[in-house]
């Protein structure tokens, strides 16, 4: 595996502040509305385990038993973890890269992070050693919790080799380890609670300028949209959300997810794999009323539903989202799994949208949804117009590049002040990068994007940090990386390659070397074209707009 330090524009260290606060005034506003109510984590866990003490809050099947804790037991280890934790000195501010698949010990390892004080630093279990690497290297973090193999990865190697190449790294906790069962077992102990106006944990963007960049969220603020998520999906304390997307990815885990449960009292189970087999199996044994997927997936268990011999009565609403579904997808769904259907929209730098449970079918079927809060400020600006303000709306009704700004949407990423000066407006507004049309009734309807990403079935793929990969390689002189559509993924990716003097690299080649530089599976190019050259715009740049034209007048041709 490749050790060599990442070379490009986006490994220049960008610094800047952790956290870019709300002026005083949004701030003060948000907290007089009620959105921001001083909790943290650690004190919604403490509060929920004296609600709903022996209620089922997690369920998980790491090795074929099953894992069933109650909120007192979910309170008990998240409280053991904490001090286990604080022991090894892993305490306020620090940061920790958390690495794990869908399994209950999810839940306590999170919430006693945060009980430690200590931030989450919320990455995939797809991720490989490079952009373990860089987030490490990013958040300058002390620890890593993982597990041992997962789906064929050594996952505890390579949290290791990630410990060896960043100094800060200090700790590698393997779940299932002996180590990790004694820390686990730590006597509790009491521990100051943290600023729930302070950084909670850091998320991660789909990427969409390079590597992804790291999104610090609070407690203030992402408990809002974790209380609102419930409320809008109606989650009940009789609720069961089935988690089978990564949990760790901010739709599973807070729209409504993993925490949009807990916060409701309902249980979560987790799901090892988001196969209709595995899911319909929990389903049916688990009596699952809720759950999120993406399109691709949608469409998956749409089809499979028709043959299952599984009783998937329970199952009241699906939301789909991550990535557009059309509304010829969306009004398959309700009928085949006999549940009702939620879009929603959202993005890990804040804003969410949902449809909402009483909208009209036409809402449900044809819009993204609508935002959560009354506050979330919705401009629909100059598509074409990089720099484009909050003044530059485009008329009602026609397609625009969305900026918002509200009482759960970041001002600035992490230690990212030279980005930030870019993807935000000087008022603060966050430039998504999707394009949307506004309906009257604030519902929105995506019509694509105008960043740079391509969306691989809701797996988000920044075409600037394949690019570099593929620029590393000796043979390769430029790379465009660019989305071609897909029948079942939605897109898929596409290098655009032109060969140094003389080379001739092959797409075999240049795929593995991709893959070599230990990156995640769904990066690595899906096709890869060879050309002398790249067309170029009037200034003399790659002009990706014309890579796409071809490439679709490729497929129309066949
Ligand atoms: P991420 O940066 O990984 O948090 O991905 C957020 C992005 O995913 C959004 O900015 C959109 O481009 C895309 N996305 C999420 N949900 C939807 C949806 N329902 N329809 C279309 N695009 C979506
Ligand atoms: O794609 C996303 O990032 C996303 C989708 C739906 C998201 O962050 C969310 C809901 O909260």
């Amino acid at each position: 595996m490749s050790t060599e330090p990442l070379t490009g524009p986006q490994a220049d260290a960008d610094s800047g502040p952790d956290h870019v606060p709300w002026p005083a005034e949004f701030a003060a506003h948000y907290r007089a509305a009620g959105y921001w109510r001083g909790q943290t984590f650690g004190a919604l866990l403490d509060t929920l385990a004296r609600a709903y003490a022996d209620r089922t809050a997690v369920v998980g099947e790491p090795a074929g038993d099953t894992v069933r804790w109650s909120f007192a037991e979910l309170d008990e280890r998240a409280h053991r973890i904490a001090a286990g934790l604080v022991g090894r000195g892993i305490g306020p501010g620090h940061r920790v890269l958390v690495q794990l698949p869908n399994v209950a010990e999810f839940a306590p390892v999170v919430f006693g992070v945060w009980r430690a004080g200590a931030w989450p630093v919320f990455t995939l279990p797809a991720h490989r050693e490079a952009e373990l690497r860089h987030f490490a290297t990013q958040s300058e973090a002390s620890a890593i919790v993982t597990v041992d193999r997962h789906e064929g990865h050594d996952h505890a190697a390579t949290a290791r080799a990630v410990a060896d190449a960043v100094r800060s790294v200090r700790h590698v906790l393997v779940l299932g380890t002996d180590e990790f069962a004694e820390l686990a077992a730590t006597p509790p102990r009491e521990l100051p609670d943290p600023d729930p106006s302070g950084v909670a944990f850091l998320q991660l963007s789909g990427g969409s300028t390079g590597l992804p960049k790291l999104i610090p969220r609070t407690h203030d603020d992402y408990l809002y949209s974790v209380r609102e998520s419930a409320r809008i999906c109606g989650l009940r304390p009789d609720s069961v959300y089935l988690a089978v997307l990564p949990v760790a990815h901010n739709y599973p885990l807070s729209s409504p997810g993993l925490l949009g449960a807990l916060h409701a009292g309902a249980a979560t189970v987790f799901a090892p794999r988001p196969d209709a087999d595995t899911a319909f199996r929990l389903i049916e044994s688990e009596r699952v009323t809720v759950s999120g997927v993406v399109p691709p997936l949608a469409a998956v268990w749409a089809q499979a539903a028709g043959r299952t011999a599984r009783d998937l009565s329970s199952l009241e609403v699906l939301l789909v989202g991550g990535a557009k579904c059309g509304r010829e997808l969306a009004g398959r769904l309700g009928p085949a799994l006999g549940c009702r259907v939620q879009q929603v929209f959202g993005m890990a730098e804040g804003l969410v949208c949902y449809t909402r449970l009483d909208d009209d079918p036409d809402t449900v079927l044809g819009t993204q949804g609508r935002p959560i809060s009354p506050d979330d400020e919705i401009r629909v600006v100059d598509p074409d117009d990089p720099a484009a303000s909050a003044a530059d709306e485009v008329p009602p009704g026609e397609v625009g590049a969305l900026l918002t700004r509200g009482p759960y949407t970041i001002r600035g990423y992490y230690r990212a002040a030279a980005h930030n000066a870019t993807a935000f407006t000087p008022d603060g507004f966050y430039r998504t990068g999707d394009l949307v049309r506004r309906r009257p009734s604030g519902h929105l309807e995506v019509v694509g994007r105008v960043k740079e990403q391509i969306n691989r079935g809701g797996e988000k793929v920044a075409a600037e940090e394949v690019e570099d990969h593929l620029m590393a390689h000796p043979d390769v002189l430029d790379a465009a990386v660019v989305a071609v559509s897909d029948d079942h993924l939605g897109e898929r990716t596409c290098a655009y390659v032109v060969p140094t003097d003389g080379a001739d690299p092959t797409v075999a080649d240049l795929r593995r070397f991709v893959a070599d530089r230990g990156v995640a599976a769904f990066k690595v190019p899906d096709l890869v074209r060879v050309v002398a050259e790249f067309p170029v715009t009037g200034v003399g740049k790659t002009s990706k707009r014309e890579l796409r034209v071809a490439l679709a007048a490729h497929a129309e041709n066949g």
